[in-house]
């Protein structure tokens, strides 16, 4: 394969731009850090440092999270690959991850698919991941997107049978109402034929979750603390790492793994370029991120409560980590609604009668 053909085959079309993103940006940051707990985008987790290290953890042995998924489609992709027939593979949130590999495979082995969409806010990581797809898949090709899934579904390309893969349980980073308005938004995008994909790590041991956000090399907290030197690179903010201390804990009410820092000593910092100056109290935490944590019930009834039906629910052995299949749902939706006015309407009628029987 000569260089000047891989390049023509990875095409990258840019949405938007780290510019255009920037006034958002900054206004969500200082509105995260108004908040009841103060919390900083988990966007800015994810530099060039930040998506190296990710990428560290996902080899740690305490994350099992990749490796579980990896089995799920390994064991899965060819059924995958019959169910959906396949001709355009998007990914959400691609990232550096390895095991969108593994449906690439499956697909590209049953022979329908033509095309794969990475979409990514991060240009530099995509456009290398776009290259190195492209290399390896000749037959397939691809078309990167600089994008937000949260945002852009509606810019994906629509024509073919496509399946739009959300993997590595990105989905927890959302919280319960942002999650609720993704699946909304990706019901109205999802044609008939098309087919959704979402790899979501499930509730478990307590122990075991924390200890897959507390390794024992540490990796975690430089990626969390590498959060706090991108914000003071970029926003010119005066964060100390060492008047912080790395958390992450498991949170039962929300099921959720709460991840972030925590204030030694009450403490100012300023941040220069959001003309804001941010006070710590003594312990206070600072969220980076939330991790949500999954029961197939609860998922089940979001999706229908978005209009989405899964179609099929894989677990690894253990039971550590799930994919859904999800397809738009055809069949209930309207039928539920008229049936629940119908009852709404038929009590206030029988209601009625009944009080003027009494009367
Ligand atoms: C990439 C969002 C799925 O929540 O497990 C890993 C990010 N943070 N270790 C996760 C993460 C700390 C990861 N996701």
């Amino acid at each position: 394969m000569t260089r000047a053909s891989t390049e023509q085959r990875a095409r990258v079309e840019v949405l938007r731009n780290e510019a255009d993103g920037r006034p958002a940006l900054h206004e969500s940051t200082v509105r995260s850090l108004h908040a009841e707990v103060k919390e900083l985008p988990a966007v800015w987790l994810y530099d060039e440092r930040g998506s190296r290290l990710y990428d560290e953890i996902t080899r740690l042995p305490e994350y099992y999270l990749p490796r579980r998924e990896g089995e799920i489609l390994r064991a899965r992709a060819a059924a995958i690959a019959r169910r959906t027939q396949a001709r355009t593979l998007i990914e959400l949130g691609a990232g550096t991850a390895k095991n969108i590999r593994l449906l690439l495979d499956g697909l590209d082995t049953a022979g329908a698919l033509e095309r794969f969409v990475p979409l990514d806010v991060s240009e530099q990581t995509l456009r290398a991941s776009a290259e190195t797809i492209a290399a390896a898949y000749p037959r397939v090709s691809v078309e990167a997107i600089v994008g937000d899934f949260e945002r852009d579904l509606g810019a994906l390309p629509a024509n073919g049978r496509r399946l739009i893969a959300f993997l590595g349980s990105t989905i927890g980073n959302l919280y319960p109402e942002q999650r609720n308005g993704f699946l909304r938004t990706l019901a109205a995008v999802l044609a008939r034929d098309d087919a959704f994909l979402v790899g979501i790590d499930l509730v478990k041991d307590v122990a075991r979750l924390e200890s897959a956000y507390n390794d024992s090399r540490g990796v975690t907290e430089l990626f969390v603390r590498n959060a706090l030197t991108a914000v003071n690179r970029e926003l010119g903010a005066t964060f100390d790492q060492e008047r912080f201390v790395y958390e992450a804990r498991w949170d039962p009410e929300h099921e959720w793994m709460d991840i972030g820092l925590r204030a030694r000593k009450a403490h100012a910092v300023s941040i220069q370029h959001l003309e804001l100056d941010v006070a710590f109290e003594e312990c206070e935490p600072l969220r980076v991120e939330i991790s949500s944590k999954f029961r197939r019930e609860r998922f089940e009834l979001e999706a229908a409560k978005a209009r989405l039906q899964v179609e099929s629910w894989w677990t690894d052995a253990a039971g550590d980590f799930a994919i859904a299949l999800v397809l738009r749902d055809t069949s209930a939706g309207t039928k539920v609604n008229s049936k629940r006015e119908e009852t709404a309407c038929l009590q206030a009628a029988r209601s009625a009668a009944t009080s003027t029987r009494s009367r």
